[in-house]
Parts: structure tokens; sequence; C-alpha cells
């Protein structure tokens, strides 16, 4: 992982990555949350969590996560991985305002035409990792 480089302002970055849909992922959500950490507050840090504490009802976790969607500057989803809880907090985000930023695997994933079609987002298709942090970059402003 490339070392961040510290510019701009601080921003509240929601970053979505699937939980339920499958952790597959998981680690590449981690490396990501770490990048994106240096210079700005990733909100939902435990996305890239090994183990997930049952620590709250359902509805806890929902209380919270669409307050946090609500206060943050901007959604960073990863969405090769295909999630309902995504799908959902996306269109949250929306109605909400939010500019909302989807990372995708275009070799590892058919990305929904709900998504790819929705002009309100912006799309960023990627075949290696490594373009990610640069792209990440762009979006923070720091690129
Ligand atoms: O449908 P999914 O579970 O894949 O939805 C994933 C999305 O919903 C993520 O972007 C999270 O923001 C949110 N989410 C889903 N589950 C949780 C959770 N605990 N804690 C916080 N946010 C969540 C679940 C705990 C558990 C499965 C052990």
């Amino acid at each position: 992982m490339p070392e961040k480089k510290e510019r701009g302002t601080q921003m509240k970055i929601y970053f979505a990555g699937s939980i339920r849909g499958g952790r597959e992922d998981r680690e590449l959500y981690s490396r990501l949350i770490a990048y994106m950490s240096t210079g700005h507050r990733v909100l939902t840090e435990h996305i890239g969590h090994p183990v997930l504490e049952e620590s709250g009802s359902d509805g806890d976790i929902y209380r919270q996560d669409t307050a946090w969607l609500r206060e943050c500057d901007l959604v960073i989803a990863e969405c090769t991985r295909p999630s309902l809880g995504v799908g959902y907090e996306l269109a949250y985000a929306e109605r909400y305002g939010k500019p909302v930023h989807i990372l995708y695997n275009t070799e590892r994933t058919r990305l929904s035409a709900m998504l790819t079609g929705n002009p309100a987002f912006y799309l960023h298709p990627y075949t290696e990792e490594a373009d990610l942090f640069p792209l990440v970059d762009r979006i923070l402003g720091n690129g």
C-alpha cells in the first residue's frame, strides 16, 4: 500500500462494503480504510475488521449507520461483492444529497444497472488494486 500524501481538509467518509453479502473482500476494505484514514476520518472502519462483534441489535446497526450516512461528507463504496445493505446505503445517501463514489472491479463483477444507470453516482471501474489508491486520492482531492 503506498504512503498517503496529506493535503486538503479532513472529511468524514462513510465507507460501505459487504458484510452479510459475503466478506471475501474484507482485507481489501481494510487496506482501503487504512489508506483513507491518513488525513480523513472513516466513520465505518469496522467494515474491515476481521471479526465483527454482535454488540447490538439489527435496529441499533440501522440507526447508527443511517445517522452516519446523514452526517458524512461523502460515501465511498466498494461494490465488487454485491450486498443488499450496501445497495440500500447508496440509495439512502443519494436521498440525502451525499456524493456517492462506487469502486468496482470489472473483471470480477458486472455491476447492477441500478447503479451504473444512475447519473447521480460517480462510477470508478478498476481492474488492479494498485489503481485504487490514486483513484481514492483523486476522489478525496489529494491527487
Ligand atoms: O447486507 P450487508 O450486511 O452486506 O450490508 C453491509 C453494509 O451494511 C455495510 O456497508 C455496513 O455499513 C452496513 N452493516 C451491515 N451489518 C453491519 C454491522 N454489523 N455493523 C455495522 N454496519 C453494518 C453486522 C454484524 C454481524 C453480521 C456480525
